[in-house]
């Protein structure tokens, strides 16, 4: 079996307040070098690249001793998986009405399927991105400031199509949620999401051509909740100011919406890890310094800073449970393993295990088969459930990391 078409990727917008460490995580979570400052407005163009989501390999529960990832990598039982992730120019309160650069920009989000909201939980910044005293910026009005900006530019766009597009064809339309869907899709909504906003927003019972100006933005709220759902991170957990800010975030976002992070300790690392100072994996509690010898005192130091003010209170940087929240609990993936041989659990050449991919909870086999290739789907016979060594047919229902090979046409 040949992969030509690899499963549509997911996409982790990064958005927030200005000069709250945005691209410090961008950096820390795919080891991009990009621009880092301390003042407001660093980033301008948006920066893309490829982060990996830590999960438990499903090699360790099928007894093996390891895997060849094609894709993304696995370390210590540990199948890191790639996502996309985006990092924009900084928003401040005020942006939809043009205020710093506007939110002109967020339509780079476009093709977001969730969004990781960076708040300076250190409150080390004011609302405009300038530095002041730590623990004097109130991280939950920041919060709540941001929010609004994302839900107004996202009102402006679903409102903008409206009434250019939409509100002319929905009058005579047989099914008025197509015509919305295919009207919007470039912001990369589902079918799905339209039709839980509209029963969110209360407006099944009535017709589109008939909503109001107000029940068209009730309309555009529900749907960015739940078409682009956000998760917090509490950035900057470092500073001791951040410890009181965090519970508050939490009190008022809920703990399933809050991640404590520091972006820049997390980039530290991996930068030592990477240069073989240090070794470290991604989300544990810990790293280890390989020689303390090989490390000047300032080097020793900031280590062992990051080890008390970060790892021992938070019991890691708080990245990965950022991607882990955003993946598994947001989108609502699962892992699946398409192999070629179910007794090796290989591709062709032997690769055990080589691809690992992200698919929504609820997909069939045969979607997947059409996901990885249009003529793997169409050429569908059977699959083979290679844990439980069982065939399965076309609506087989795929399970969290399931092994499976797609039996077609094509490998006949
Ligand atoms: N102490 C601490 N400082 C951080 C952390 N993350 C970022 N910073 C600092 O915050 C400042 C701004 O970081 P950036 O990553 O450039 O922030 P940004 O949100 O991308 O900023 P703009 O692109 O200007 O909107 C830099 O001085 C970073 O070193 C963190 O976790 N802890
Ligand atoms: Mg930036």
């Amino acid at each position: 079996m040949c992969y030509t078409v690899p499963v549509p990727e997911r996409i982790i917008g990064i958005v927030g307040k200005t000069n709250v460490g945005k691209s410090t995580l961008f950096s820390a979570m795919t080891m991009i070098p990009v621009k880092i400052a301390d003042h407001p407005f660093t980033t301008i163009e948006p920066n893309i690249g490829v982060a990996y989501v830590k999960k438990r390999c499903v090699h360790v529960e099928l007894g093996l001793t390891g895997c060849n990832p094609r894709t993304g990598f696995c370390v210590k039982g540990f199948r890191f998986i790639p996502v996309k992730v985006m990092d924009v120019a900084g928003l401040v309160p005020g942006a939809h009405r043009g205020r710093g650069l506007g939110n002109k920009f967020m339509d780079d989000l476009r093709q977001a399927d969730v969004l990781i909201h960076v708040v300076d939980a250190a409150g080390s910044t004011d609302l405009d991105g300038n530095r002041v005293k730590p623990g004097s910026a109130d991280p939950v009005e920041e919060a709540k400031s941001i929010l609004f900006e994302i839900n107004e530019w996202f009102k402006n766009v679903i409102v903008r199509i409206w009434e250019n597009k939409i509100s002319r064809t929905i009058v005579t339309a047989q099914n008025p949620v197509e015509v919305i869907y295919q009207n919007i899709s470039g912001l990369n909504v589902k079918r799905a999401h339209v039709i839980d906003a509209i029963r969110q927003a209360g407006l099944d019972s009535k017709h589109p051509k008939n909503w109001s100006l107000s029940d068209v933005v009730e309309f555009s709220l529900k749907l960015r909740e739940v078409s682009k759902p956000i998760i917090v991170a509490a950035n900057k957990a470092d500073f001791p100011e951040a410890k009181d800010n965090v519970k508050r975030l939490i009190g008022e976002l809920g703990e399933e919406n809050v991640v404590p992070v520091s972006a820049l300790a997390e980039l530290i690392i991996r930068k030592a890890s990477q240069t073989g100072l240090v070794d470290y994996v991604p989300g544990d509690a810990d790293f280890e310094i390989r020689d303390p010898a090989a490390l000047t005192r300032e080097q020793l130091k900031v280590l062992e800073m990051i080890r008390e003010s970060v790892l021992k209170p938070h019991g890691s940087t708080g990245v990965q449970e950022l991607l882990r929240r955003a993946v598994f609990d947001k989108l609502k993936l699962i892992a699946v393993y398409p192999v070629a041989d179910e007794s090796r659990l290989s591709d062709h050449s032997g690769n055990v295990l080589p691809d690992a991919y992200l698919v929504e909870r609820g997909t069939t086999i045969r979607e997947l088969a059409y996901s990885i290739h249009t003529a793997l789907g169409e050429g569908f016979l059977y699959a083979i459930d290679a844990k439980r060594r069982r065939r399965v047919g076309e609506s087989y229902v795929l399970a969290d990391d399931d092994v499976v090979k797609i039996v077609s046409t094509l490998s006949r």
